[in-house]
């Protein structure tokens, strides 16, 4: 299975499907657009969190950052006065080294991330979307800023007026992915934000075309018309689409055959009645590992409906 993954939500899933699945039957396509440079080097989060999460060394209690992490180095960079805009912890901040160590030597980014997934002893493949930057850029009432500006340090509380991503006109699909989904017929596109998580990978040149031709399976992030978490209602508000699992399904609109609804989204559920996808209905609120792997479960099923 080939999974579109970003923030937090579909990490959830993916902590049940790698459980179920054999761990090198598993593809995990990953945002790149909440990619930051700090501090000289590429802290790239959506990355990391699969990458630690496969590696055991996901922080769960937040789903970014490495568990039991310390920060002595942003702590002390603090005291001489450089405030860093994410809290990197030091192993967390190792990773960055090396990944940027391994760029400026020359290496892409699919490539510096196959190198640290091999020594993090990860069998599952971890692929960047692009090796091209992309920037999630969000514009409030009174300023321009990077994603992680809005989110970590306003606390993703400013109106939100536009939302684009620097760099998706040139951006390219990496060979690797390329390569991946000529492989595989079934993706998942996990319960994460559908315009800042998923919406980079699936405005690369090319992707649509190729996903139209695959069975691809959605789980909503939306709960009547609610964000499960983070800014995901916020920004499609901003887009000009309906905080809603209908809202969801206008994003991925030409590639969808089946979205999976969670039981308490009524909303969802009537708005949906006659969808051109087919809908499935199930508990997709992850509060818990044995949660994820029932989801997973679901999910996996659910691509049996379209043999
Ligand atoms: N999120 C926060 O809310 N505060 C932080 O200080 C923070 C630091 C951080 C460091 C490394 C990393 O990989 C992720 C980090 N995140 C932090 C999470 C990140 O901002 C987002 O949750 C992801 O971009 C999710 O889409």
């Amino acid at each position: 299975m080939l999974i579109l993954s970003g923030g937090t939500g579909t990490p959830k899933l993916l902590e049940g499907l790698k459980k179920l699945l054999p761990e090198n039957e598993i593809t995990v396509v990953v945002n790149t657009a909440e990619d930051m440079w700090v501090s000289g080097n590429l802290v790239t989060p959506d990355i990391d969190t699969v990458l630690y999460l496969f590696s055991g060394k996901l922080d769960t209690d937040k789903w970014w950052g490495i568990k039991n992490d310390t920060f002595i180095t942003y702590e002390f960079l603090r005291s001489l006065g450089h405030n860093e805009i994410l809290k990197l912890g030091d192993q967390d901040r190792a990773v960055n080294i090396m990944r940027s160590d391994l760029l400026r030597t020359g290496y892409s980014l699919t490539e510096a991330t196959q190198i640290i997934s091999k020594a993090l002893g990860i069998r599952s493949k971890i692929l960047p979307m692009s090796d091209d930057p992309v920037s999630t850029l969000i514009t409030t009432s009174t300023a321009k800023m990077h994603f992680q500006e809005f989110w970590v340090k306003e606390q993703g509380k400013p109106a939100v007026v536009e939302v684009s991503q620097e760099g998706i006109e040139k951006a390219c699909i990496s060979p690797a992915v390329l390569e991946a989904l000529e492989k595989e017929e079934n993706v998942l596109i996990g319960p994460s934000n559908p315009i800042t998580s998923i919406g980079p990978i699936l405005t690369l040149k090319g992707m649509k075309d190729i996903l139209k031709k695959k069975k691809v399976v959605a789980v909503s992030p939306i709960i009547g018309k609610e964000a499960v978490s983070g800014p995901a209602g916020k920004l499609m508000a901003a887009r000009g689409l309906e905080v809603s699992s209908a809202g969801v399904v206008d994003c991925y609109k030409d590639i969808l055959d089946i979205i999976i609804l969670d039981e308490r989204d009524d909303y969802g559920i009537s708005a949906l009645k006659n969808a051109a996808c087919k809908v499935l209905i199930t508990d997709t609120l992850m509060k818990n590992v044995e949660k994820s792997i029932s989801l997973a479960r679901f999910v996996v099923d659910a691509f049996k409906y379209l043999d």
